[in-house]
């Protein structure tokens, strides 16, 4: 076997992902430059910084924070507006185009994803319940199950029509801890038929104190943000399986803590079939996708694999235990 006979392409949803890896929404995403460079990188698809109905600054400066171990944000939504992401998707579409969509107001949201309906240079529609950082919520929206089914209800007609002419949408999920919690919005993404589940955002209220500064390493919410990073990937990889397990047929975007084609490799067997690097990306830039690729393709080798399908939601279990968590 070489490397000319392994392919981490993937096709699902109706799509043709040249990788099975991308970027995560908020990921070097927001301008239309940063959006061209992964146009033309190894990217398997792009995916834009969820967007709201107008243009947002976000939260002030310094937001965002990284080192070895992890990444800590409260950039607050700092968008260019949803007009311009449909524009930045007509001028690319040379992969797969995935709309980010920050579920605000619902009258507004609906009316963000009935204009998304009808163009055919996005692919699909990631609807993201889970931003932990808007400075006016304390509420991360994925967390309330009753005003969660409340939203999606109101979205539902629209959601009918996008399954009428075949374009996915999906819903970009916080981290969750209990079992209950995984058998809610499961039913949740049932009942409302969701293509695809994106697990996870990052990881709501986290701190991270300067030693020498003594301070917080960002400044909104007094050093409160979302934790991203080889830190949270433990994490991603039990709410994959925990979702994988009740969501047969529900396509999985892994995004947590990715770093290496091996990190990939996990949330792959763990039941994802596409991912969203992040923090590495914010890292290394877009040359991160080359890498992360390679790396997978030469666990591939070792491991006799030719295509991910081969091994997608296929971790072995030392002992099978009845579904208790
Ligand atoms: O912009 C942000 O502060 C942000 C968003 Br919308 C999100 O979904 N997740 C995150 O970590 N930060």
């Amino acid at each position: 076997m070489n490397v000319k006979s392994v392919s981490t392409e993937s096709k699902v949803l109706g799509l043709s992902f040249s990788s099975c890896v991308m970027n995560a929404s908020g990921a070097l995403c927001t301008s239309f430059e940063e959006l061209r460079s992964l146009d033309e990188s190894y990217a398997g698809a792009i995916v834009s910084k969820s967007c709201s109905q107008m243009e947002r600054e976000g939260n002030p400066k310094p937001r965002y924070f990284h080192n070895q171990d992890l990444s800590l944000n409260s950039m607050g939504l700092p968008n260019n507006g949803y007009s311009y992401y449909i524009l930045s998707s007509q001028k690319l579409n040379r992969k797969p185009f995935i709309m980010s969509v920050a579920a605000l107001d619902k009258i507004i949201t609906y009316q963000i994803l009935e204009v998304i309906l009808q163009e055919s240079t996005v692919s699909m529609v990631e609807l993201n319940v889970s931003c932990p950082n808007l400075c006016h919520s304390n509420q991360v929206l994925g967390n309330h199950f009753e005003d969660l089914d409340n939203y999606f209800s109101v979205m539902s007609p629209l959601f009918q029509k996008y399954k009428m002419i075949g374009k996915p949408y999906g819903v970009k999920l916080p981290p969750y801890w209990e079992g209950y919690q995984f058998d809610v919005v499961s039913k949740l993404i049932q009942k409302y038929q969701f293509d695809f589940v994106t697990t996870l955002n990052s990881v709501p209220n986290c701190l991270v104190i300067d030693t020498e500064t003594e301070s917080p390493v960002i400044i909104p919410k007094n050093g409160i943000g979302g934790l991203g990073g080889k830190f949270v990937k433990p994490v991603t990889l039990s709410n994959i399986y925990q979702l994988r397990c009740r969501l047969p047929d529900v396509v999985i975007i892994g995004c947590g803590g990715i770093e290496t084609g091996e990190d990939v490799f996990h949330h792959l067997l763990a039941g994802a079939s596409l991912v969203q690097v992040g923090t590495e990306l914010m890292k290394r830039g877009p040359s991160v996708f080359a890498k992360i690729e390679s790396e997978l393709k030469d666990i591939m080798i070792r491991k006799g694999y030719h295509h991910i399908g081969e091994f997608i939601g296929k971790m072995k279990l030392n002992v099978v235990n009845p579904m208790t968590y």
